[in-house]
């Protein structure tokens, strides 16, 4: 039986991170497979259905959507990275759900192309970020010592703001201290380092700027730019 996973990725798709996040976090050794968002392969399109990224293939079966690769991995592997009782387990899902809401809200922030909509979504954002702000109790993770996967949703979103904070000051994640160890935390763990390369901040800014955004009017100019990236990270 062929166990190995593949994991068909875009370079700076924060769902692509979650996906890689909980296979390292349970040791599940993986191949990443990027492609290029702008121009998809015939054999993605065969296996992916609604066309994104991520895609898990576990030997020679497709699997879309990274909340149910998630769950395929939390099913078939351990260290458990949900609660066992039903009902917290229920509310963690709907964490996560929150996380791609706030990711929705990000993608909406950099493609923003004037200024009343780039505000429209970092208030949205400050408000979500905010209902975490007080649903955080325990630390240095969500669920006290034991990493779990409302980390692994959340850690993907705050990367952007490593980036956006280089750019400018926006007020989203501001004066909410229990977040912002949260987040310092989450950076530090080598499943969230390890979910990207080392020139991601690189990537990033250059796919920021190359959009005709209210964010990129924001970037400063820099003559030695990173090599162009095509496709869209959320
Ligand atoms: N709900 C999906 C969202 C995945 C998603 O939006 N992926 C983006 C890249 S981050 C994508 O592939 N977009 C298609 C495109 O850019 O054409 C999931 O959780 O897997």
């Amino acid at each position: 039986m062929d166990n190995s996973l593949t994991l068909v990725s875009h370079e700076l798709c924060p769902y692509v991170q979650r996906a890689a996040i909980t296979m390292m976090e349970k040791g599940l050794p993986f191949e990443r497979l990027d492609i290029d968002l702008a121009h998809k392969p015939d054999w993605f399109l065969r296996l992916a259905p609604l066309a994104k990224t991520p895609v898990l293939l576990a030997g020679d079966r497709a699997i879309f959507e990274s909340a149910v690769i998630c769950e395929y991995l939390e099913d078939t592997a351990g260290p458990p990275l949900y609660p066992t009782d039903p009902l917290e387990r229920a509310q963690q899902r709907s964490l996560v759900e929150l996380a791609s809401a706030i990711l929705a809200n990000i993608a909406g922030l950099y493609s923003a192309t004037n200024g009343e909509l780039f505000t429209e979504k970092a208030t949205a954002l400050r408000s979500q970020f905010e209902t975490m702000e007080s649903t955080l109790e325990a630390q240095p993770y969500f669920n006290g010592e034991a990493f779990g996967m409302v980390d692994a949703a959340f850690a993907t979103a705050f990367r952007y703001f490593d980036v956006f904070d280089t750019i400018g000051e926006f007020g989203i994640l501001q004066q909410l201290p229990k977040l912002q160890r949260w987040r310092a935390w989450l950076a530090a763990r080598d499943s969230v380092a390890r979910a990207v390369t080392a020139d991601y901040p690189a990537l990033l800014l250059d796919f920021l700027r190359r959009r005709d955004s209210h964010l990129a009017g924001l970037i400063p100019y820099q003559s030695a730019g990173t090599p162009s990236k095509d496709g869209a990270p959320a």
